[in-house]
């Protein structure tokens, strides 16, 4: 099988249309419209106008080569409210855009929550809420129904540990509840949808995780690596791929909760085969144990995202960084994939998200470099043998870059939110390139 190169977008984050063709609201539409919440007060209400622009888009996506398209389904746009019959306006959106894509012989990869939850089911308990998972898999049939002659590649869940931990635990992310034991239940109820979502979908199905990879300041912080490693990665990889929770990680939050939420039988439920494991990096990050709960918000929300672990913190390193301020370190994604491989594998591999976010720029060189080193770590992963299938660039456009608006742009495309008109960045070109020479 031949790599597969492409980019990757999200529901929320590019298609705007927030009341059109039947759509109801997600928990990001009454968050961002929540005053304080995202940066200058902005939404997805319009955000790149995907929704009627999506022909024109793919036309660029086959212009810069690209081998596969990442995008995610807006739950209430196929099922509005969560619950009940589908919407057949909103699946007609995304038949068009995979009809669209296969005539350019760009292959689908369908995100089925990439964190628009519809807000009914938020009101009836959101993630922390067993039933929810039971909702997801309903709204997973309906959207393999409709696409399912069709698309081969599914992804159930855009990172689960950011739904879990920011949605409920920090609360930077919709729906902006804060609570340890909620957290962890969402991240449990998360796992749930996941096992319950598998087998009505065929083809190649696998999850999105953003896998955290630390360091520690020094050996006596072994410590604060382990922990975090537990509540950031193990809690989703040991249940998804191995069929149990971590003990430590039950130890570690055994003051946060008693995880009676897991019923007998879940860990069956979770454990489904996978064809392959999407992973998201970004950043890297050096942590130290501390002797009291820290109460900042570190490089990666620390502490109230980290239940259990609220004394570990983030020690910042001289390196150069994005404009989300997060350490360049493509080391970290060499290190990642090995020991994904090892202790996970074998089991076939896809960066799913890979980006860095940048001031406004067409001659876009920090992403050109950013991107570069990157992909020769990927390539040494590959002659070692992990087996990576393909990568998907974070993000084809400039978008919703969800608590921080429209004021961080991601894109190897420019975005210019008044016109809706879109520009080649450099690193578009270069991307291009690259697919091209490969
Ligand atoms: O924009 C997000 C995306 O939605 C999920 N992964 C990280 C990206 C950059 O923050």
């Amino acid at each position: 099988m031949t790599f597969l190169w492409g980019a990757a977008t999200a529901a929320y984050q590019i298609e705007g249309a927030a009341n059109v063709d039947g759509r109801t609201p997600s928990i990001w539409d009454t968050f961002s419209h929540t005053p304080g919440k995202v940066v200058r007060g902005e939404t997805g209400d319009v955000a790149c106008d995907h929704y009627h622009r999506s022909a024109d888009d793919v036309r660029l996506m086959s212009k810069l080569g690209l081998g596969a398209y990442r995008f995610s389904v807006s739950w209430p746009r196929v099922q509005p409210g969560g619950s009940g019959p589908a919407n057949q306006r909103g699946l007609d959106f995304y038949s068009r855009l995979v009809d669209d894509l296969l005539a350019q012989n760009i292959t689908p990869f369908v995100t089925l929550y990439h964190w628009d939850l519809p807000q009914e089911l938020e009101d009836a308990g959101g993630w922390p809420a067993r039933d929810t998972a039971f909702r997801f898999a309903e709204y997973a049939s309906i959207v393999h129904d409709a696409l399912g002659d069709r698309v081969q590649n599914w992804i159930t869940l855009n990172e689960p540990w950011c739904s879990a931990f920011l949605g409920y635990g920090s609360g930077q992310h919709a729906p902006g509840r804060s609570n340890g034991a909620d957290a962890l239940a969402a991240a449990h109820h998360l796992n749930l949808a996941h096992g319950l979502a598998v087998p009505r979908l065929s083809g190649s199905v696998g999850i999105s995780l953003n896998l955290h990879e630390f360091l520690p300041e020094s050996p006596s912080d072994a410590d604060a690596v382990r922990r975090l490693d537990a509540v950031g990665n193990r809690i989703f990889l040991d249940p998804l791929l191995r069929g149990n929770y971590p003990a430590d990680l039950l130890d570690d939050t055994s003051g946060v909760t008693d995880w009676s939420f897991v019923q007998d039988g879940d860990l069956a439920l979770i454990k489904q085969p996978m064809s392959f494991l999407g992973m998201n990096y970004y950043t890297r990050a050096l942590v130290k144990l501390g002797d009291k709960p820290q109460d900042g918000e570190g490089l990666h929300h620390l502490p109230t995202s980290w239940p259990g672990s609220e004394h570990v913190t983030v020690v910042e390193r001289d390196l150069p960084r994005t404009d989300m301020g997060w350490e360049i370190d493509p080391e970290g994604l060499l290190v990642q994939l090995r020991w994904v491989n090892e202790k996970y594998g074998p089991l076939p591999l896809y960066i799913t998200e890979n980006g860095a976010a940048y001031p406004e720029a067409v001659d876009d060189q920090e992403r050109i470099a950013y991107l570069d080193s990157h992909l020769k770590v990927c390539d040494q992963a590959r002659a070692e043998g992990v087996p990576l299938k393909g990568y998907f660039l974070w993000s084809l456009m400039d978008n919703f870059e969800w608590a921080w608006g429209y004021s961080k742009r991601f894109g190897i495309v420019h975005v210019d939110y008044d016109s809706q008109a879109r520009t080649l960045k450099a690193s578009a070109h270069w991307y291009a390139e690259r697919i091209r020479s490969a």
